[in-house]
């Protein structure tokens, strides 16, 4: 049998005349990516006989985003190869973490979410589950940040030039979607016919990026989307002299897979972002569809064999589609492609920020998609009826699809899910109590909770390969495979020498990251300091000001009052949208603290700001091992579960925050003494709100505020000044930083005596990855599968 790594010189040979001590290691780079798609591939055909042969239900996950992050070494893992591979390159003179970073980080999501749906596809396929993901090929993902002067720069992030070695073009897949013109309504001897005229049609193409799975059998899809112009339908436009129009489907195919939208909030009167969503979802509805109809013949039994889930809003637009297929192309009735629909689509909230609630206004909506708009508001009269039929009437204003000409996504999917879920419990309970209580009242039953994981694979076995095979070694049991056995980890926690030897790894993983530290910033960070670590989406209600404001505060004690802290590295990495003009201050502001710091030859000492830029999946792989405190200090009620917390926990960090999302099930799991909890609750906040909450009371009652916010006025470097983040905090404070400013830093002063007792901190950090097992996305995936999804394993 040839080997694979024959297989990788054959590759060198035949495509590039090369043998491989004569290759260069982006000739080696290619032909890992593309030998190991074709491994896949072939693993895929076996795995796909056998799911075609059951027959069984399988599940489809439409997603605008999935952060998959480098996709080459995560394959060799899973496959079993990386150390075969890595031998066979030493052997000639590579390494291989160099041909790993030549892998550009596919970054085709924002943020939590769009990295939940990859931890999700990872965790489904080691545990043979069949399930499918469905998105946009963005030819550019998420921009490259870059910190120019402080201030975040983006740049176009073009990753296909090499990440396009591991996708499949399934030219035999392709689909038209129609945008634009009118439709018709005829009455026919089988009832109302309406058809779909002087469209614009785009071509949808296929892309595959095939998803392994943990010494799995399985192997899933991410079918990714790109457009192209219809060309054929242009040459008849063409040669009716309608020329503008023939240039139509160039214009509007060009732009939908151009690039993902950067905000991970708000995408109100985005009229592209509506085509990207119809766009994707049509096509990924007719394949579907028409797959099954192959299998089966009949689409009757479509509920009992799919099911389509559809992650966030973004793409609600399924919903609509699936009626239209079944109403326009396959004549069922209204009330039969009703039941099926509703059968069919599981929903899940990721948010309860208003701005992020999806709303489109239905004089953008309606040209678009006419046919869509058409659907939509006669699944909104039928509701509105049963709401007054059932006596609902006087919560319409809240509930209804369309209201004051403007469709509300979440409203949509609510109404045609059979099933609603939030991310954690404490969120989940928001939905029901606040959010979408009326709702909850006409539907009992629909909504419930599945608390987000990660995928621990990538998240300890091999971002933290060091920590893992010294568990394995200590533990005997195979927790990469079972993330719930690493429980055993929790026998040792009085074990001096086993905490010993954990602190040992944490100082290495210090180390490996203070090197890249150096190298991208130019700052000496000391190892043995406190590694603080805030890393996720700059956003007001995360709260990386309150971060920064002890910060300052920190810095005037050492400066003006002589305090001498253990030394601390806060580390920082973010980007903020582009058109978030206070998130990019706050990145100034952090950059500037920085920048003040290093200036001061006393406070450098004790404290260090490092802002690292261009934070994706690959730059949290070198920081989360290497942190001691993991922030997670968003505003009470606001963070619908964060899953940075649960990565930072499994690699020993301890979580810093409030009681809000998932770090209340942290907190549960660890117990009190094991984590540092600050700050308001959630129905404080409410209270707070209700009485009508006035930052400039805390300001005028507490000198330690007082200060701290003068002090950052007399700031001015380089000619910037932050006069607008002090106003900001004292007359607006929408996120209650004052309010939790002295909570918090009270609580730091604990994290702080406590890293001083070595051995009690320690014994704290292997509670943390001990507990850490519920976070697995395997947990997560199954209760999807088994209380949602109802779908089996493929045997
Ligand atoms: C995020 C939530 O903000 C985060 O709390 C959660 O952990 C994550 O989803 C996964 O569930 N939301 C987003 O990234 N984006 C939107 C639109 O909600």
């Amino acid at each position: 049998m040839v080997g694979f790594t024959d297989e990788i010189g054959r590759y060198l040979e035949t495509k590039f005349g090369n043998s491989i001590d004569e290759a260069s290691e982006r000739q080696v780079y290619q032909a890992l990516m593309v030998k190991t798609r074709d491994k896949l591939s072939e693993k895929r055909f076996d795995y796909n006989k056998k799911l075609k042969d059951s027959k069984q239900k399988q599940a489809f996950y439409m997603s605008m985003e999935f952060l998959v992050g480098r996709t080459l070494r995560n394959n060799l893992f899973n496959l079993g190869l990386e150390k075969e591979v890595k031998d066979y390159l030493e052997k000639n003179g590579f390494t291989l973490d160099k041909i790993y970073d030549i892998e550009p980080d596919p970054g085709l999501g924002n943020g939590g979410l769009g990295r939940l749906a990859s931890c999700y596809m990872d965790a489904l396929t080691s545990q043979d589950y069949p399930m499918t993901g469905f998105s946009i090929l963005y030819e550019f993902g998420i921009f490259k940040q870059v910190i120019h002067d402080g201030w975040q720069q983006e740049y176009p992030d073009n990753w296909l030039d090499l990440g396009s070695y591991g996708l499949a073009y399934r030219s035999d897949e392709e689909v038209e979607i129609k945008f634009y013109g009118s439709t018709r309504e005829e009455w026919t001897d089988k009832g109302l016919k309406i058809t779909h005229n002087d469209y614009t049609s785009v071509i949808a193409e296929p892309y595959d990026l095939l998803i392994s799975g943990y010494h799995s059998e399985a192997v899933n899809t991410l079918r990714l989307w790109r457009a192209k112009a219809n060309k054929g339908f242009n040459m008849k436009l063409f040669e009716k002299g309608e020329y503008a129009r023939s240039v139509e489907s160039d214009v509007i195919a060009e732009s939908i897979s151009k690039l993902l939208y950067p905000a991970d909030d708000n995408d109100t009167g985005k009229a592209l972002r509506i085509k990207q969503q119809y766009f994707f979802t049509s096509a990924s509805l007719q394949q579907i569809v028409r797959n099954h109809y192959a299998t089966y013949s009949t689409l009757d039994n479509l509920a009992e064999k799919v099911v389509i889930h559809i992650n966030d809003t973004h793409p609600a637009m399924c919903i609509p589609e699936l009626m239209r297929i079944l109403l326009d192309e396959y004549e069922y009735s209204w009330e039969d492609a009703w039941n099926i629909v509703t059968k069919t689509f599981a929903y899940t909230n990721h948010t309860i920020m208003a701005e992020a609630l999806e709303k489109w206004s239905v004089d953008l909506f309606k040209p678009i998609l006419p046919r869509i708009y058409s659907i939509i508001a006669e699944i909104n009269n039928r509701f509105c009826e049963w709401c007054k039929r059932i006596g609902a009437l006087s919560e319409l204003e809240t509930m209804s699809i369309i209201h004051n000409n403007m469709i509300k996504m979440a409203n949509l999917c609510i109404v045609s899910s059979y099933n609603v879920n939030g991310v954690s419990k404490l969120h989940s309970d928001i939905l029901v109590e606040d959010t979408f209580k009326s709702f909850n009242r006409i539907y009992p039953g629909k909504f419930n909770n599945v608390t987000n994981g990660i995928a621990h694979r990538r998240w300890i076995a091999q971002s933290n390969p060091e920590l893992t095979s010294y568990l394995n070694d200590l533990l005997k049991v195979d927790f990469v495979k079972d993330l719930s056995k690493i429980e055993k980890l929790y026998d040792y926690k009085d074990d001096r020498s086993v905490i010993e030897d954990l602190e040992k790894i944490k100082l290495l993983k210090k180390a490996q990251l203070s090197k890249y530290i150096k190298e991208s910033t130019g700052i000496n960070v000391d190892n043995e300091s406190i590694f603080d670590v805030q890393v996720k989406r700059l956003h007001e209600y995360k709260r990386q000001l309150l971060n920064a404001l002890h910060i300052v505060y920190l810095y005037r004690k050492i400066k003006f009052d002589g305090l001498r802290p253990v030394p601390r590295t806060f580390i920082f990495g973010a980007k903020a949208s582009s058109g978030y003009a206070m998130a990019k201050n706050i990145i100034k502001f952090i950059c500037t603290l920085s920048e003040m710091i290093e200036a001061d030859p006393v406070v450098r000492n004790y404290v260090k700001v490092v802002f690292l830029e261009d934070y994706r999946v690959t730059l949290a792989e070198k920081i989360i091992p290497a942190a001691n405190v993991s922030e997670q200090i968003s505003q009470a009620g606001k963070e619908a579960s964060g899953t940075g917390n649960m990565k930072l926990m499994l690699n020993g960090a301890l979580t810093l925050g409030t009681m809000d999302g998932a770090n209340v099930e942290i907190h549960e799991a660890v117990g009190d003494k094991n984590i540092f909890i600050f700050g308001l609750s959630t129905p404080e906040v409410n209270e707070l709100i209700k009485n009508g909450y006035r930052p400039i009371d805390y300001y005028r009652s507490s000198s330690e505020i007082r200060d701290t916010l003068e002090f950052i006025r007399t700031i001015n470097l380089n000619g910037s000044n932050f006069n607008n983040i002090v106003d900001y905090l004292i007359n607006s404070d929408p996120y209650m930083c004052l309010a939790d400013f002295h909570s918090y830093v009270e609580k730091q002063k604990e994290v702080e005596n406590t890293y001083l007792d070595k051995n009690k901190w320690g014994s704290m950090s292997l509670v943390n990855i001990a507990k850490a097992g519920i976070f697995s996305a395997d947990r997560s995936t199954e209760e999807y599968a088994k209380n949602i999804w109802n779908i089996d394993i493929v045997k």
